[in-house]
């Protein structure tokens, strides 16, 4: 039962309604369920930020550690204990933007790791400030006249690696989000899920939506899924792409 696997007791979560982060933890809890996955033989890792929170709420050892630091964090448990699946889930300022640096350093190393990155194209919990993944011209409480930067290109970071596995998804499309999680797990060496999801209270009414669930529907009219056997994903595309 994926309720085994959260800290129930500790519910409601510190989020805001409406917040995605929490439909990416009840969908990880869901394929752990399926695969077997649990204190026995699995831990998660975040970083500092909303999505920084997701580690303690699962119900085993997990490791909240520090700004930008899930990545060598991850790495060095994995080494310690090659049995253990390890799972990071953390902000795309954590992990594109402070962790930068890690992450660069992931592709290039290849571990086996599974790192859901939750893109909500803000640093969320200081107050949503434009960062890595926020598109150009995009109106944040640090950018009121539209950011004037292109955002890191995660795709084509991942694809630097001889070997890698980026998919894109979002919180609205459940299935694909469950079936990325799914194969990010299975895949042997570092698996990259960019997840689109909605910082409803400190991004999203400033862009004019009126609530989460217009964020949602935003995300089902942005993104189509592509063609199957898709080398490379359009910027509104969800897929998966990888090379072993
Ligand atoms: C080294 C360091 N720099 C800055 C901060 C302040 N800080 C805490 S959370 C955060 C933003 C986190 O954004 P993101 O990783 O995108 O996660 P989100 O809150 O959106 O889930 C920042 C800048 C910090 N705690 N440590
Ligand atoms: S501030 Fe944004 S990212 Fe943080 S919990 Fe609230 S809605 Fe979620």
């Amino acid at each position: 039962m994926f309720k085994e696997l959260l800290k129930l007791e500790r519910f409601p979560t510190i989020w805001c309604p409406g917040c995605g982060i929490g439909q990416i933890m009840i969908q990880l809890a869901m394929v752990m369920d399926e695969l077997g996955l649990d204190h026995t033989n699995c831990t998660v890792i975040s970083g500092i930020g909303c999505t920084g929170r997701l580690a303690g709420y699962m119900n085993m050892d997990s490791v909240y550690t520090l700004h930008g630091r899930t990545l060598p964090v991850a790495e060095a448990v994995k080494l310690v204990n090659p049995s253990l699946k390890v799972i990071v889930v953390s902000g795309d300022g954590d992990l594109a933007s402070i962790g930068g640096n890690h992450l660069l350093h992931a592709v290039r190393r290849n571990p086996d790791l599974t790192v859901l990155c939750n893109n909500n194209q803000v640093y969320g919990l200081t107050g949503g400030h434009a960062g890595p993944t926020t598109p150009r011209d995009t109106r944040t409480v640090s950018s009121p006249a539209g950011s004037p930067y292109d955002p890191v290109n995660l795709q084509n970071l991942m694809k630097a690696g001889a070997k890698y596995f980026y998919a894109k998804t979002t919180v609205y499309h459940q299935v694909h989000l469950r079936h990325c999680i799914k194969e990010a797990i299975a895949w042997p060496g570092f698996a990259f899920v960019d997840i689109t999801s909605q910082c409803i209270e400190n991004h999203g009414r400033r862009l004019g939506f009126n609530s989460a669930y217009e964020m949602l529907l935003h995300f089902r009219k942005t993104y189509k899924r592509a063609p199957d056997g898709a080398e490379i994903l359009g910027p509104d595309e969800i897929g998966i792409v990888r090379k072993g």
